[in-house]
């Protein structure tokens, strides 16, 4: 079995088999979903009964998700546009976030279905913002989730007007699609907001450009990912527990979660660029050490960062613990899961 060269310790968890080698582009999220499941190695035997299907998992509430996106935005006048959004929003990517939200709501007892247009949102939103930062005025990346990014598609007008109409259609969608007390839509939309704007991900790309060609320590690339990447992985955690009724504690649990897997997320990703081609990522690989990124393995070594990977998925688990040990059982093998895409070529 080839491995990525990244060395993670031995508990996280060991796929059970190998990835066909004729995995092809054409079906991006079928390699992200390797045909195995998931399994703890270690302790060896302690966590037998904790065999979870996260393939079939991640598979059938991604379907459902597409299936939401995708009558959440059907093809109309100006047609083009829709087209636009269409494009990015229905393209084969791994529906984390949603997936987050949905797990979320369920772990507290709430049904999909009150969580499944903030659940939309969240990718909207995220849609958007990997849209705008593909743009030649930001990273400049023609590949996005193995298709051409949407302003090679069609044109950066385009593709700036195509990701601001997501954004705005992303609250606008929660907020009218939700069958949910509306506090608990406010507090959602709320929620996205904030992750989203000025002290959120905006500001991940803001200190992401002012820190360009520079060198940054460890504290400044964790504060770049805690926006970037982390904040819309808190909400879309956080807000699953409000659209299921959750308490306040559990909240806040589920929001560090989604910090503690934001940064994972971003770990994994730094790893991958080293590791793995431009096919196996669907983006160009290498670009982070062409452009003079830093990155986690730049500053720690592939194995260190290894290790703060396996340090991450051991937090996200600490905040699982006292929930539902069954209804918890996605969002713990989801961390695992994260953690393993590193591994494999
Ligand atoms: C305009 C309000 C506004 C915000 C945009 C451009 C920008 C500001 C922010 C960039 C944010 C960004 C692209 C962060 C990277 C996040 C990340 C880890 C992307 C990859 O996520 P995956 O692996 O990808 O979940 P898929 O394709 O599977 O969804």
């Amino acid at each position: 079995m080839a491995y990525a060269s990244v060395c993670f310790p031995m508990n996280v968890p060991v796929m059970t088999t190998c990835p066909s080698p004729s995995w092809s582009l054409a079906s991006r999220r079928r390699r992200f979903l390797p045909a195995v499941r998931c399994v703890s190695s270690v302790p060896k035997v302690a966590d037998e009964a904790d065999l979870f299907d996260l393939k079939q998992y991640m598979a059938e509430k991604a379907r459902r998700v597409d299936a939401a996106l995708d009558r959440a935005l059907p093809l109309r006048p100006p047609e083009r546009l829709f087209a636009a959004m269409r494009y990015s929003l229905l393209s084969p990517g791994k529906r984390v976030r949603p997936v987050l939200t949905l797990a979320a709501c369920e772990l507290v007892g709430g049904d999909e279905s009150a969580a499944m247009p903030v659940a939309c949102a969240a990718e909207m939103i995220h849609v958007m913002s990997l849209i705008h930062d593909d743009l030649p005025c930001i990273d400049n990346d023609d590949v996005r989730r193995g298709r051409p990014a949407n302003h090679v598609a069609f044109g950066e007008g385009f593709a700036v007007l195509a990701g601001d109409a997501l954004h705005c259609f992303a609250y606008e969608h929660a907020a009218a699609a939700t069958r949910a007390p509306p506090d608990r839509v406010l507090r959602a939309v709320a929620e996205l907001g904030r992750a989203t704007g000025a002290e959120g991900l905006l500001a991940g790309q803001i200190m992401d450009i002012e820190c360009e060609g520079k060198e940054v320590g460890l504290e400044v690339l964790e504060g770049i990912h805690l926006h970037k990447t982390a904040k819309l992985m808190e909400a879309a955690a956080a807000c699953g527990v409000i659209m299921g009724g959750g308490r306040e504690e559990e909240v806040e649990r589920l929001r560090r979660y989604g910090r503690v897997l934001g940064l994972l997320c971003q770990v994994v990703d730094d790893i991958m660029d080293v590791t793995k081609t431009t096919e196996e990522l669907g983006k160009t690989a290498g670009k982070d050490s062409a452009c003079g990124k830093t990155t986690y393995p730049k500053l720690l070594g592939l194995e260190a960062a290894g290790r703060v990977a396996e340090e991450l998925v051991g937090k996200a688990e600490e905040e699982l613990q006292g929930f539902d040990r069954n209804r918890a059982r996605p969002l713990r093998h989801l961390a695992r899961y994260i953690a393993n895409l590193a591994r494999y070529n």
